[in-house]
C-alpha cells in the first residue's frame, strides 16, 4: 500500500503507481499501450512494466495482451482519488481530496490544512487512524482497510451558535449513504450516532474554529464501519457496536459508499445554503428514532427523563419533562426508555 500513498503519510502525494492506475480508471476496460503509458507519465516502459508488477502485487487484475498493451481487469477496494473520484457527482465536497494511509487523526490532518487556508469543500480520508477520536477525549476504534474516516472541510456563513446544525446535516448524509449503499434502515440517535437493528454503525464528531461572530470552519468527522468484523471490534465499547457488513451479511464497496457519502453532503450543504436548516432539520425527525419516546439523558453527573419533542434551530434537543415543562438539552448521551 505504502507505493499508491507515497512516502509521507500527511501528504497524500501522488505517486507513479497511482498515475497508472489512474489512468486504467479514465479508460475503463480499455487496452493502453505500454507506450502510451510512458509518454503519457513521462517514464520508461521498464519503470511502467515495473509499476504494473507493484500494482498487481497490490491485488490489482492487470492483463498484458502482447503487442498491444495492458487493460485492468479489477481493482481492490482501495481509498484513493484516483479511485473515489470515477464518476463522482458532486460540485463543491470532494472537489479536493486529501487520501492518506495513516493518520492520527482525519479531523486534525483536516483542521490543520484548514487553518493554512485549504478550500471549502476539501475532504482528507485516511485507510486507518493511529488516535481516530470521539467525543469529550474518547477513542475511535480505526483498524485500516475496512472502514471509513473522513474529515470535511466547510465554511459556512453563519454564527458559532448555529454551528450544531452541520452536524445534523452530516447525520442526515450518513444516513442517505447508507440507505442508497445496501438495504439497511439506518435510524439517527441524537446527536451524532447512526445505529442498526439498535447498534452504532458510524459516529461524528464536528469541530469548529470561530470568532464570537464567524465561523472559520468547520470540519466534519465521520466515521463509518463499513466491512469490520465482529472480532476487530474491542469488548469493551459504551454501546453495541456493528458494521454495515455485519448487518447485511455482505461486504460494501467502500470507494462506492465514500462517492454516495461525499455526493450526499454536496447536495444536502447546497440545500442548506439556498433553503436554510428547515430541509435538514426535517429529514433529521423523519430518520431519527426517539420522537415521543421516553428518553434519559446523561451529562457527567446530571440525569434528566422526560419524552423526545425534537430539536430546535441550535441542535438543543427538546425534553417534555413530567409536568409538562420542555427543556432545552445541549449534550449528553441518550438512551430510550
Ligand atoms: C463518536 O464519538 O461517535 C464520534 C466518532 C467520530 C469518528 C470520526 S472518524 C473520522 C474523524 N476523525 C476522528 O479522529 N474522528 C472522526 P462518541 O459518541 O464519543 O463515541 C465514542 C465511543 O464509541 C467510544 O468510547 C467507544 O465506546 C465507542 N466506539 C469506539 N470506536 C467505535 C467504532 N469504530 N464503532 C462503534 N463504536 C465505537
Amino acid at each position: 500500500l505504502k507505493d499508491l500513498f507515497g512516502r509521507s503519510t500527511e501528504r497524500g502525494a501522488q505517486t507513479l503507481s497511482r498515475k497508472i492506475l489512474g489512468l486504467f480508471m479514465e479508460n475503463r476496460g480499455e487496452v493502453i499501450s505500454g507506450e502510451e503509458m510512458s509518454g503519457a507519465l513521462e517514464v520508461s516502459r521498464t519503470a511502467v512494466w515495473k509499476q504494473i508488477r507493484m500494482l498487481r502485487d497490490m491485488g490489482c487484475e492487470i492483463d498484458a495482451l502482447p503487442s498491444r498493451g495492458y487493460r485492468l481487469v479489477a481493482a481492490p477496494d482501495l481509498l484513493i482519488p484516483e479511485v473515489i473520484t470515477v464518476g463522482l457527482k458532486s460540485s463543491l465536497i470532494g472537489r479536493n481530496l486529501v487520501c492518506l494511509r495513516e493518520t492520527g487523526s482525519t479531523n486534525e490532518a483536516a483542521f490543520k490544512l484548514a487553518e493554512e487556508g485549504a478550500e471549502e469543500g476539501t475532504v482528507v480520508v485516511a485507510e486507518a487512524q493511529r488516535r481516530g477520536k470521539g467525543r469529550l477525549g474518547r477513542i475511535w476504534e480505526s483498524p485500516p482497510g475496512v472502514n471509513l474516516y473522513c474529515s470535511v472541510i466547510l465554511r459556512p456563513p453563519i454564527l458559532p451558535a448555529r454551528a450544531a446544525q452541520m452536524t445534523f446535516l452530516s447525520s442526515v448524509a450518513v444516513a442517505r449513504a447508507i440507505a442508497a449503499e445496501t438495504n439497511l434502515r439506518p435510524f439517527i440517535k441524537w446527536p451524532n450516532d447512526l445505529l442498526i437493528n439498535g447498534r452504532k454503525v458510524a459516529g461524528l464528531l464536528n469541530e469548529m474554529s470561530a470568532e464570537t461572530e464567524k465561523v472559520n470552519f468547520i470540519v466534519l468527522g465521520i466515521g463509518v464501519n463499513i466491512n469490520m468484523k465482529r472480532e476487530q471490534f474491542p469488548g469493551d465499547l459504551r454501546h453495541p457496536a456493528s458494521s454495515l457488513f455485519l448487518e447485511s451479511g455482505k461486504p460494501v464497496n467502500r470507494a462506492a459508499f465514500t462517492r454516495a457519502l461525499l455526493e450526499a453532503l454536496d447536495l444536502l450543504y447546497g440545500t442548506y445554503l439556498d433553503h436554510g436548516y428547515g430541509p435538514v432539520r426535517e429529514e433529521w425527525l423523519a430518520r431519527c428514532n426517539f420522537l415521543g419516546r421516553r428518553v434519559r439523558i446523561s451529562f457527567h453527573d446530571n440525569v434528566l427523563t422526560g419524552t423526545a419533542k425534537g430539536i430546535d434551530e441550535e441542535g438543543a434537543l427538546l425534553v417534555e419533562r413530567p409536568d409538562g415543562k420542555v427543556e432545552r438539552v445541549l449534550a449528553g448521551d441518550v438512551t430510550i426508555l
